[in-house]
Formats: structure tokens, sequence, C-alpha cells
């Protein structure tokens, strides 16, 4: 290769290099580990909407909010236990109802999902209740720094997913207490699902 040759081709990647660099600061195109990873779920169930969103805090935590309505004969006034269940499945027809979602979210060496009682209130996915109004409607906004939308032991996206559900009555947040106090029957659920 001759000198002239040589010159030119250091001489292309030099140009090349500075063009990037430009690219990257000037114009300011962002790098992926600025976004924060976000969710959302879609519950149902008989006669109960609504859609929760989840956003990772730039501290780490989990930020879940959204709104929650049905029939008030069903989802009535008051409070509601709410949960991250085990796995990202809503089955409205199994028996019973919503129950193929799992226990409550718990992974770890010592997790304990099923049955719920025995590790209440302390399972990654136990959550504050939603508050019914009157007429069927609630907002919920929580933040939990249990749980991670992002790579972590604690993520909602491990191998089987995760789920939040509605529960018929509101979870009492005692530790021994019964399955009904921790919110008995499963209203309505929905698959957590990267946005
Ligand atoms: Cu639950």
């Amino acid at each position: 290769m001759n000198k002239l040759l040589r010159f030119k081709s250091l001489f292309f990647i030099l140009i090349t290099l500075c063009l990037v660099v430009v690219w990257e600061v000037l114009l300011g195109k962002p790098s992926v580990s600025q976004t924060l990873p976000q969710a959302q779920a879609q519950i149902a169930g008989p006669e109960i909407n609504g859609t929760l969103f989840l956003k990772q805090q730039d501290d780490g935590s989990v930020r879940i909010w959204g709104q929650i309505q049905g029939n008030p004969q069903i989802l009535t006034p008051g409070l509601h236990g709410l949960h991250i269940h085990s796995a990202g499945v809503c089955e409205p027809d199994a028996s019973p109802a919503f129950s193929s979602a799992g226990g409550h979210y718990d992974p770890g060496p010592y997790g304990n999902e099923t049955p719920v009682e025995n590790n209440h209130p302390y399972h990654l996915g136990d959550l504050p209740n939603l508050v019914v109004n009157d007429v069927g409607y609630a907002v919920y906004n929580v933040v939990t720094s249990r749980i991670s939308l992002g790579k972590s032991p604690v993520s909602v996206f491990d191998e089987n997913g995760s789920a939040i559900i509605v529960h018929r009555f509101p979870d009492q947040q005692k530790a021994g207490g019964t399955g009904t106090e921790t919110g008995g029957p499963r209203l309505a659920c929905g698959v957590v699902t990267s946005l």
C-alpha cells in the first residue's frame, strides 16, 4: 500500500469517528439505560374493568397507579385486597376463578407463595387495599420497593410472568390470618405486560 492510500484510509476512519461523536453528543441520542421500565395490567372480571400502570422510579421503587370500576353490587364500596400474584395467567373460568394466577408473588430461596396465609403480609407481591367508592369506582396510587420491572431477582417479569388480582374482601394485612382475611375470592385479574 502506498503512503497516499494509507493516509486516505486513516483520514476516512477519523472522519467517520468524528461524525459518530457529533451524532451522539449534539443530537442527544438517548441511550437505552436512561429509559425506566414501564408496564400495565388491564384489569378484567365479571362486571369489573380498569387499567393499572406500573413505572420503575429513579430510586428503584415501582409506582402503581390507575383506575378500576365495576358494578357496585360486585365491586362493593370499601376495601378490596389487591396483590401481585405469581403467574401471568388470568382465567375467569378457572375453579376457583383466577386461581391459575397462583399465590402471592414471592420469589427467592425462602419464598412462600402458597398457601397464601403462610407468609402473609410479607410476600413481595403484597400491596395496600383498593379503596372503592359508593358507585364502584376506585383510584389506586401506591409505591412499593418490594418489586422491580427491570432485570432483578425481584422482577415481576420472571419465567411465568405476574398478574394483579382484586379480591372480594379487604386484606387485613395480618400475619397468620385466614384466606378470607387476605382477601378471599378473586373478582378480577390483569396480566402485567411490558410497555
Ligand atoms: Cu391476591
